[in-house]
């Protein structure tokens, strides 16, 4: 089954979002297998943005997802990644559509409420940083036959 790391940024959980943001996630049927709220260090930072590394908005980036806490979610359904990337919408609000999460939620071109894999290759690296494998806990969604159809 696909997974994706989710991270509700500092500026969600400032401006309280946090429970509207994962009701969208919780709407479309992706089942949450794990969380954690916390405050990511400067390292934890810069391994999750290794790849941006030398971009002029790295520096900036770092101190935005370092700036207040965060919840840390892991999301598991077929083609999660993809579809939670749909959910939350083009990289800043100002661009991104109305019904997508940055796109209801956000007008910031520096701050973006959220973030999420974008393959899984990523999903399976950022997951790693955030979580050991015992703590993506495993049950079934008593649903799921009716959520993830029958194909
Ligand atoms: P994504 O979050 O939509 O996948 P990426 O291009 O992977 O966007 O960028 C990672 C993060 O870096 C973004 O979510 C955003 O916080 C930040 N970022 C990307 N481009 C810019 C920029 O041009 N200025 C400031 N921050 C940026
Ligand atoms: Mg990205």
């Amino acid at each position: 089954m696909e997974r994706t790391l989710i991270i509700i940024k500092p500026d969600a959980v400032q401006r309280q979002l946090i429970g509207r943001i994962i009701t969208r996630f919780e709407e479309k049927g992706l089942q949450i297998i794990a969380s954690r709220f916390m405050h990511i260090t400067r390292d934890l930072a810069a391994q999750h943005y290794a790849v941006h590394k030398g971009k002029p908005f790295y520096d900036s980036l770092l101190n935005y997802i370092t700036s207040g806490p965060v919840l840390v979610l892991v999301l598991q359904a077929p083609g999660v990644i993809a579809m939670a990337r749909k959910l939350m919408g083009k990289t800043f609000g100002n661009e991104a559509e109305p019904g997508t999460i940055r796109g209801d939620f956000g007008a910031s071109r520096g701050f973006n409420l959220i973030h999420g894999s974008d393959s899984p290759e990523a999903a399976q690296y950022e997951i790693g940083l955030y979580f050991n494998d015992n703590e993506l806990v495993n049950y079934h969604l008593a649903n799921e036959h009716w959520l993830y159809g029958d194909n």
